[in-house]
């Protein structure tokens, strides 16, 4: 048998298989098929980005790995990001950060950027019908060298940094408005000390002054939307950071916008599927940075673990897709950097379309009628119900690589293009 006619067969056998416990795969794949990822940029170049500077990754963030054939210019990360979502089914957004802009090798410092320098992404964005989503790039800067951007008590510092973002904003709202979609904009900062801190009160207070200046300026939500990412610490913020999860979580309540929840920000014994449902009783939106940490916060490519499948569950549980902007962030330089973007990303939509085939109504009952045990067995039945025969047909339908053979398409591209690179 062809191996298209197989991926059929086996689609039409799983399908009555879930219909016998409940769920109809037809729907499924339509919601499925409505959900985005945003595809993170910065794994194309370890997130060293297009300014005119030679200084090096700073903030606490570490990408480990030299694999050969890292992006090095605006044309080679179009190239690799291209090649990423042919291999991935679906619609997807890309997330950039401010240190993508098309500087044209002058200086232009973060308090000086301009939509100018964003209009080629603007317009790949159009050419490929991508949605385009925006960070603050608040690291890897001399300014943020002491580790204080927004919470600095260098008044001078915290000015540039609030105008840095105050750009940065300008340039999302922009976006949204020429691509017909609202673009997401995050702000995160490194703020934070190595050891004991004193006056942990005065910086979050300055945090919070700074981000109210810093998002003064009100734009419709058709065009961009402000969402805040806590963490829990960082290399070099061991003892203290500013913009911790209740910090935020606070902010983002009182002031309306969307909380960042990066799923490799809290301790490693947290899960961070568990949240969702207590935040979004306060909070209308959430976006979320998928990724893998690994005994810490260290971004591995992301993998259907068990944390990105509950987050998922939880989302379908809730029906909240509609409410979430699911981003990706994962950086590892120490293999295929664009194998790294698919199997990541492949992974994460696995983790989604798994937990919408959950037979979520036959488990709610069991739970309501107190049938512990049946709830338990059901879960586990359901792991074994052949999901990757809808996986399967679902690229099959969307003209990319089904299961592993996306493997040696990766390969090929590696050989003809990457390895090219200097
Ligand atoms: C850092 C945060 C942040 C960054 C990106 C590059 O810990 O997760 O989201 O990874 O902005
Ligand atoms: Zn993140």
């Amino acid at each position: 048998m062809k191996k298209e006619e197989l991926v059929i067969k086996a689609f039409e056998i799983a399908k009555q298989q879930y219909e016998a416990i409940g769920v109809n795969v037809n729907a499924v794949l339509q919601k499925f098929e409505n959900i985005s990822l945003s595809v993170h940029c910065w794994q194309t170049d370890d997130v060293s980005g297009f300014e005119d500077t030679s200084g090096s990754l700073g903030g606490g963030l570490a990408v480990t790995g030299n694999y050969p054939g890292k992006a090095s210019n605006i044309h080679e990360m179009r190239t690799d990001l291209e090649k990423v979502y042919s291999l991935v089914p679906g619609k997807h957004r890309l997330n950039l950060h401010a240190i993508y802009g098309e500087f044209e090798g002058k200086k232009v410092d973060r308090d000086e950027i301009e939509i100018s320098h964003f209009k080629g992404w603007s317009d790949w964005g159009k050419q490929h019908n991508i949605g385009l989503d925006f960070n603050s790039t608040l690291f890897s800067h001399p300014r943020a060298n002491d580790g204080f951007t927004l919470s600095s008590k260098n008044e001078s510092d915290r000015k540039f940094w609030i105008e840095h973002v105050k750009r940065c904003r300008e340039i999302s709202a922009w976006f949204g408005a020429e691509q017909g979609t609202p673009c997401i904009h995050n702000t995160w900062i490194p703020d934070g000390m190595k050891d004991t801190t004193i006056d942990r009160y005065g910086y979050r207070e300055l945090l919070k002054a700074s981000l109210d200046e810093a998002l003064a300026k009100k734009y419709p939500k058709t065009e961009m939307k402000d969402a805040v990412e806590s963490k829990l610490f960082g290399i070099g913020s061991e003892s203290f950071v500013v913009g911790s999860h209740e910090f935020y979580l606070g902010y983002a309540i009182t002031r309306d916008i969307l909380l960042c929840i990066d799923a490799g920000h809290f301790h490693p014994t947290e899960v961070v599927g568990d949240k969702l449902s207590s935040v979004f009783q306060y909070v209308d939106e959430l976006l979320l940075h998928l990724t893998r940490g690994v005994r810490w916060d260290s971004d591995h490519v992301i993998t259907m673990n068990d944390e990105t499948v509950l987050i998922a569950q939880e989302l379908n549980r809730m029906d909240a897709f509609g409410k979430v902007n699911i981003g990706l962030d994962f950086f590892d330089a120490s293999i295929n950097r664009i194998g790294a973007y698919v199997s990541g990303t492949r992974s994460a939509q696995k983790s989604i379309l798994y937990a919408l085939l959950e037979p979520t109504s036959q488990l709610l009952s069991f739970e309501e009628k107190g049938r512990w045990f049946e709830r338990l067995a059901m879960l586990e039945e359901a792991r074994a119900k052949p999901f990757g025969a809808v996986w399967d047909y679902y690229c099959l339908e969307h003209e990319v690589p089904v299961a592993e053979d996306y493997i040696s398409e990766v390969v090929d591209y590696e050989d003809k293009v990457l390895s090219k690179r200097v």
